[in-house]
């Protein structure tokens, strides 16, 4: 047993905001998610920065080219060891399309309020419409 506690695992969520919209994706999985919508991302490697981990994740998912900026909202505790984060994401290139999602939506601030987020990222919510009523 090591006395040094160890430190959570990382899931990062990218918010991209574009002329007062917010980019939302509907998940195909697992089925308990399936149709619900969520901030695009996926799990930090080992050895991974959450930053790389995000413009990795959404390159993958969304075939556009990211720079990580600031966390937005709470931390959101997964499970024992995994916590998930939102950092903002500003697009460099690339323009959105589901490769690994149902469909995308780019939401205002009412339609935001309307979607069936999945219940980890509600937590956003209340930043996410500041800043959506802010641009
Ligand atoms: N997750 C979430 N909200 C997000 C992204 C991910 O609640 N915006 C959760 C779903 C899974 C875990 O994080 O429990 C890993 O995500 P994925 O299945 O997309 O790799």
């Amino acid at each position: 047993m090591s006395d040094v506690p160890a430190r959570d695992r990382e899931v990062v969520a990218g918010a991209i905001f574009r002329g007062g919209r917010l980019l939302l994706a509907q998940r195909t999985s697992p089925p308990a998610l399936a149709g619900r919508w969520e901030l695009p991302g996926g799990k930090v490697e080992e050895f991974e920065t959450p930053q790389a981990a995000l413009a990795r994740e959404l390159r993958e998912e969304l075939a556009v080219e990211v720079r990580c900026g600031t966390r937005i909202g709470v931390d959101v505790q997964l499970s024992a060891g995994l916590v998930l984060r939102a950092y903002r994401a500003e697009l460099v290139s690339g323009e959105p399309v589901a490769l690994d999602h149902a469909q995308l939506a780019w939401v205002d601030a009412e339609e935001l309020l309307s979607m069936d987020l999945v219940d980890n990222d509600r937590a956003w919510i209340p930043e996410l419409l500041e800043e959506l009523r802010a641009l």
